[in-house]
């Protein structure tokens, strides 16, 4: 029997019994038995009168030893924690002393002390540092640590400054207050990478990255991108460093990309790790975002940080929000936009749409390991997005300073942060407060009018209903919209229409009937619903300004004939093949602009667009219709291409930055039609002449996708064999680009392949998660994509129930399915649910899954 987990509320909120003045921290290492000991300065907490037993956070301690100012206490703890009772505390400040031995070797789950390959490292959030040792493990507990490592390895790393080291020991104090999920340690036999950096008030910095010897030569393009981050948030958002060392630590084996521990930044390798042979241009604009976003932490999460876990957003949100920010300087803030409209639509609309959906800010959680979303991040951002919008660039500055002066040093929450908005701006948010508290994706219906002198826009919004909250109210909604005359002149440059009400009509003068170009930016999270005829998505995609709206024409183009294709065997006409041409050779654009305008829409999208519709997707014929589309798009552009492909190649040495990504992101697009049609000779010579991964992958995509490549996946696998990063991608294209028919029989015999070692988080999302990016393998008729995916979440979950739980996401658009795959997911949830033992992570996903 299995009891079903508490689930915790926000409304049950109270503040911490006692305050923590001080932590002392001494780590003994050892890979199966290490000895932590702690003395914790503690005392009554006057936001909580009266007396109170203290009640510490611990789970899987040994514990050793337990002393209440300096006097043995018998106490037995339980299976998560120890309780004090109030009859033996003192009135005043006290001192509790405890010493547990952990088990970093046998700690599967990569949650609080665990080893990766040799090395010992840490990740607390959220709650992470109750299996290190005893302590009130929340948020709004900050307190100043001071730590010492004894260990038999060269580096010894914690959070802070260095204040002292010899043979086998170091020690660090870090002096501003901390919750305990941003405790971070860090030994191994590591190589730094570093440089000096100066703030803008002159305070001299040590920026380190450590890795594994042999690796140090692939860190230049992390500690590039962490210079530019420190010093855009002095100029962008006046926000200093505050240590005399920053360190950033890579390790094989996270459960997540990277976490922002104080001073200690501990990362996914694979978000660090690059070099032009190894890493594409994807991947040195993800270390960019992510190396910034780590780094954007220490004053949005750090030095302010949540209350409670429901706060997550407010880190999140906003740390996401700065990072996009960031990346759209650094490189182009068109494109930067279009990529993070294509990840929320196909990760956060997904989730909110299907019965994961949540709140930006929930108010109930069994597990919080489940709630690190694309809804608490990416829509978290796009909410500060549009506060941003409504109150503009000064209004947003303002508010910004007010809130780091008001809020530094606290545990804040998200009426604290409207709060801000509010007394900067003046602006009433209790509407906007909704986009924080009610989840789902608003649906905003559009109409037009014109009588010959006014032109009338007619909004309505609708709120669908989500798991536990069936009705809603409606949204404060920005909608940036920009007018055109039929000639393709701008007559109403951008403005912002505020939609507040369920139904909304805005007038405009014309004398002639204007084209609207409506959510320009994407200026809300929303799903727009309005007739429009081809010849107007062309005419937009050919002259709208907004670069984002030029884009989304060409998109909406393509989604109308997609869905046409598989609903009634439409074929691709001049319409769609013409305006794409005339994009993907207009010289006057960005080339990368260019690359997104060519990329066809996701199955997945298309998918959710059929269901929306009305219509039960087929996968199979999705992904038949989707080739068919590409095909044709190869015939119609095929005796341009070579050119094009020629026209592109770039003849110095490899750089990673935005220009001449954009120009590989094209050059590849091309070469990936050209093979539909070429039999793959152009690929096969792209590849063998390939000089950086980006040109490498792109040209084994592209033979993977019209069926061939083997040959080159052999020759892949024989040079990269000793690259465990690079290696990820083997295994992950070769699942993910598998013809449906075959995509299950390559995943089971890649998990046979003797590199297959499932406990590593990348390796298992490369091979299990590349199955269920897999549209038509995933959901073939079979079942057996459902069966294997569940098989495998069901063997991870023992041994890390975190990541079993996030890939069980999975499973979530059931809904959207016929029948008789309806009744195969529920089956496999069932089974999963009926599993002995089964985590409180992946029990509370599926539970939440199941219809
Ligand atoms: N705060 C980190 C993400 C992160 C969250 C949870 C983790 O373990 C449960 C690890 C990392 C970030 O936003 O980058
Ligand atoms: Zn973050």
């Amino acid at each position: 029997m299995t009891v079903s987990p508490r689930a915790i509320h926000l409304s049950d909120y109270l503040p911490y019994t006692h305050l923590v003045e001080e932590v002392a921290l001494v780590f003994r290492l050892a890979p199966k038995a290490t000895r932590v000991a702690a003395t914790l300065r503690l005392a009554p907490n006057p936001a909580r009168p009266g007396r109170h037993d203290l009640r510490l956070d611990g789970e899987n301690l040994r514990l050793l030893s337990l002393r209440l100012n300096g006097a043995a206490l018998e106490c037995a703890p339980d299976d998560t924690g120890l309780t004090i009772p109030a009859a033996h505390l003192p009135d005043g400040p006290f001192t509790v002393e405890t010493e547990v031995e952990i088990d970093p070797e046998g700690n599967t789950a990569l949650e609080g002390l665990y080893m990766s390959r040799g090395m010992y490292c840490t990740q607390c959030e959220a709650e992470g540092f109750r299996k290190i040792t005893f302590y009130p493990d929340r948020p709004d507990v900050m307190a100043p640590f001071r730590v010492r490592v004894e260990g038999d390895l060269p580096v010894l790393l914690s959070n802070g400054n260095p204040t002292g080291q010899g043979t086998g020991w170091a020690e660090w104090v870090d002096p501003w207050p901390k919750p305990a999920y941003l405790f971070a340690l860090v030994a191994g036999d590591l190589v730094a990478h570093s440089a000096p950096f100066r703030t803008a008030s002159g305070r001299e910095v040590a920026l380190n990255i450590w890795v594994r010897k042999g690796d140090e030569d692939r860190c230049a393009y992390a500690m590039d991108s962490l210079i530019r981050s420190m010093r855009w948030d002095e100029e962008v958002y006046g926000r200093e460093y505050d240590l005399d060392v920053f360190n950033i630590v890579a390790v094989d084996d996270f459960n997540m990309g990277a976490m922002e521990n104080k001073g200690l930044n501990i990362f996914n390798s694979k978000f660090v790790l690059a070099s032009p042979e190894t890493a594409t241009d994807d991947d040195f604009a993800r270390i960019e975002a992510i190396i910034a976003h780590e780094y954007f932490h220490n004053w949005t999460g750090n030095r302010i940080t949540c209350r409670d876990w429901f706060q997550l957003c407010l880190k999140e949100g906003l740390t996401v929000f700065r990072d996009q920010q960031f990346s759209g300087d650094m490189r182009s803030h068109a494109v930067k936009r279009i990529e993070d409209v294509l990840l929320l639509r196909a990760r956060q609309f997904r989730e909110d749409g299907g019965p994961l959906a949540h709140p930006v800010r929930p108010d109930s959680y069994v597990e919080i390991n489940n709630f690190y979303t694309a809804t608490i991040y990416e829509k978290g951002a796009e909410v500060i997005g549009m506060l941003k919008r409504l109150v503009g660039d000064e209004g947003y500055a303002k508010a910004l300073d007010l809130y780091f002066t008001r809020h530094d040093g606290q545990a804040a929450t998200i009426e604290d942060w409207l709060t801000v908005f509010q007394d900067a701006t003046g602006r009433d948010l209790t509407q906007f407060k909704r986009w924080y508290t009610e989840a789902g994706t608003p649906r905003v219906k559009v109409w037009e009018e014109w009588d010959g002198a006014t032109y009338t826009l007619t909004f309505e919004q609708e709120n669908p209903p989500t798991p536990g909250q069936p009705e809603k109210g409606a949204k404060v909604i920005p909608i940036a919209l920009g007018l055109l005359n039929p000639n393709g002149d701008e007559v109403l440059p951008t403005t912002v229409l505020e939609l507040t009400e369920g139904r909304q009509s805005f007038r405009f003068p014309a004398a002639t009937r204007p084209v609207p170009s409506i959510l320009r930016g994407f200026s809300a999270p929303v799903v727009l619903e309005r007739e429009v005829s081809p010849e107007e998505r062309a005419f937009l995609l050919a002259h709208d300004t907004d670069p984002f709206n030029k884009w989304e024409a060409g998109r909406a183009l393509a989604k109308d004939l997609l869905a046409r294709m598989v609903t009634d065997g439409a074929a691709p006409g001049p319409d769609w093949l013409d305006a794409i041409a005339r994009v993907t050779f207009d010289e006057t654009l960005d080339p990368a602009f260019r690359a997104l305008a060519l990329r066809l829409p996701g199955e997945d999208d298309m998918a959710a667009t059929l269901h929306a519709g009305g219509v039960t997707p087929d996968p199979a014929r999705i992904w038949t219709e989707r080739r068919r589309m590409a095909e044709a798009l190869a015939k119609r552009l095929g005796p341009q291409l070579p050119g094009l492909i020629e026209a592109l190649a770039e003849p110095g040495p490899f750089t990673p930055d935005a220009r001449a990504a954009g120009r590989r992101s094209l050059r590849i697009a091309a070469l990936n039609l050209l093979t539909r049609i070429d039999g793959g000779r152009a690929a096969q010579a792209a590849y063998r002449a390939a000089n950086n991964m980006t040109e490498e992958v792109g040209a084994l995509v592209a033979l993977l996708e019209a069926g061939a490549g083997q040959e080159e996946l052999v020759a892949f696998e024989a040079r990269w064999a000793k690259d465990r990063n690079v290696m990820d991608k083997w295994f992950a294209l070769q699942i993910a680009l598998a013809h449906p028919d075959r995509a299950v029989g390559v995943t089971e015999a890649l998990t046979r392949h003797p590199d297959f070692d499932w406990k590593n988080p990348n390796r298992f999302r490369s091979v299990i998660g590349a199955l269920s990016g897999n549209h038509a393998g995933f959901h073939h008729a079979s079942g057996a994509g459902y069966r294997l995916v569940a098989d495998w979440l069901l063997k991870l979950d023992p041994l890390n129930p975190q990541t079993a739980a996030r890939m069980s996401t999975a499973f979530d658009t059931w809904p959207r399915y016929d029948a008789d795959r309806q009744g195969m997911v529920q089956a496999e949830l069932a089974r999963m649910a009926a599993t002995p033992g089964l985590s409180r992570d992946l029990g509370e996903m599926v539970g939440r899954m199941r219809g």
